[in-house]
């Protein structure tokens, strides 16, 4: 996440922004609705619904291919957006910034484009024990269609990511290295660019996993040395279906086609086609027109509160969330890492994550309970499910003491 700014701090209002937030102002059960289940989805402010509002009420059309008014101010609208994009990732082009459905898809294009034309039998590809299933799965069907292997660096029992054992397991084999920026299930913040640089020195690529990463703090791509980057509309106050992967371009240049389609051509034949340069290339078919508007709309919102003051009003808040939930009999704190973002992970002694979730939800309180697609983490730390309270802008203090109270009601109804 971000370095230190030279600027003044510029401080963040919690209560202003839920003010921009319409759907904080609902009831859940006739209570007021305390919503900590960011890492799943956030909720959306004002300038992103009109964004998309806006788009369709005067600009809608199919893009790059129309020559007529609507269709030219709908292209811009959306490459507008893929400019944001980069601007907020720090990105040197635009044609560095794909736009896809989301992380799983960003990640599932690296593996079956840049996976299957550099990787084969005998290959490694290294991840770590806290991933996503999405920072699993598409490597291991990589590795089951090409003879590679998969790798995985274990964690300690805080949640870190055992980084001499990350490094002993590198080496000439080693063609990919993929980690999560933030882990969903423990709140890890992940040394990235320290896992890019000796990623680097093997000759591997370096992938980032940036889902919690990019809605939590300033990304600069190159600082981190990632080759790959990829992060969600959804989770960054942007619409669903939306997401971006942000590629090196000599990277991009290079791969073949993830899918076929309209757009992604430049001549096609019965015997051969040939390909449109980056992004083109890999935005086969209609993109979400809407959507990258309204994520082009998210990323300068963010940027107008200032990441630097959003991951500052977190980490108060993760500090003094992490403060009160030790007062709770009984409560384990899943992932308790050195650096940690917005996510407090935990089990209680005496009830289950499912029941602890539905008797929060009867108080208005949202926070997601299983296992967070995040299986081997469960696993490792010997529990099933978690409950976990994941923290955005907006969340106050009073969100968290409302959190606080509830479990006491759970232990009563279970103790
Ligand atoms: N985690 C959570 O509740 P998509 O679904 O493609 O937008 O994001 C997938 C994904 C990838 N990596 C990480 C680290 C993630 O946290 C997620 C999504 C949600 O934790 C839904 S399972």
């Amino acid at each position: 996440m971000s370095a230190s700014s030279t600027t003044p701090a510029q401080t963040l209002d919690a209560d202003a922004v839920r003010r921009e937030v319409p759907i904080l102002a609902r009831e859940i059960y006739g209570k007021p609705l305390v919503y900590l289940d960011n890492a799943a989805s956030t909720q959306k402010p004002r300038a992103v619904i009109d964004a998309v509002a806006t788009f369709y009420e005067t600009t809608n059309a199919n893009i790059h291919r129309g020559v007529h008014r609507l269709s030219q101010e709908a292209t811009d609208a959306f490459e507008l957006a893929r400019e944001r994009m980069r601007a907020f990732l720090g990105a040197a082009q635009h044609e560095e910034i794909i736009f896809t459905r989301g992380t799983t898809e960003s990640i599932n294009l690296i593996a079956a484009s840049y996976g299957h034309a550099n990787v084969g039998a005998g290959d490694e590809i290294l991840i770590s024990h806290m991933e996503h299933h999405s920072n699993i799965v598409p490597w291991q069907l990589l590795c089951e269609q090409t003879g590679a292997k998969l790798v995985v660096a274990p964690i300690t029992d805080d949640g870190d990511i055992d980084m001499d054992v990350l490094a002993s397991l590198l080496g000439d084999r080693t063609k990919i290295v993929s980690v999560g920026h933030v882990s969903n299930a423990l709140g890890t913040v992940n040394p990235v660019a320290e896992i890019g640089r000796l990623a680097h020195e093997v000759g591997a690529v370096f992938v980032v996993d940036g889902a919690q990463g990019a809605p939590h703090g300033a990304v600069d791509v190159r600082a981190l040395g990632a080759d790959f980057y990829a992060c969600s509309g959804h989770k960054m106050y942007g619409p669903t279906g939306i997401g971006v992967l942000y590629g090196r371009r000599e990277l991009l240049d290079a791969m073949p086609p993830y899918q076929g389609g309209g757009e992604m051509i430049r001549t096609v034949t019965f015997e051969k086609s040939t390909y449109a340069p980056v992004p083109a290339k890999f935005e086969a078919g209609t993109p979400n027109i809407a959507g990258g508007v309204g994520f082009g709309a998210a990323a300068v919102w963010l940027q107008s509160h200032g990441l630097e003051a959003i991951e500052r009003h977190e980490a108060d808040l993760l500090a003094y969330g992490t403060q009160r939930l030790a007062e709770i009999e009984g409560l384990r704190m899943i992932g308790t890492a050195r650096r940690k973002a917005g996510v407090l992970s935990f089990v209680l002694d005496c009830a289950h994550p499912h029941d602890v979730g539905t008797i929060l939800d009867r108080e208005g309180v949202a926070v997601r309970t299983g296992h967070h697609c995040a299986q081997p983490v469960m696993e490792r730390f010997g529990v099933p499910a978690t409950s976990r309270a994941s923290l955005g802008l907006y969340n106050t203090r009073a969100d968290l003491d409302a959190l606080v109270d509830a479990l006491q009601q759970v232990r009563e109804v279970f103790a």
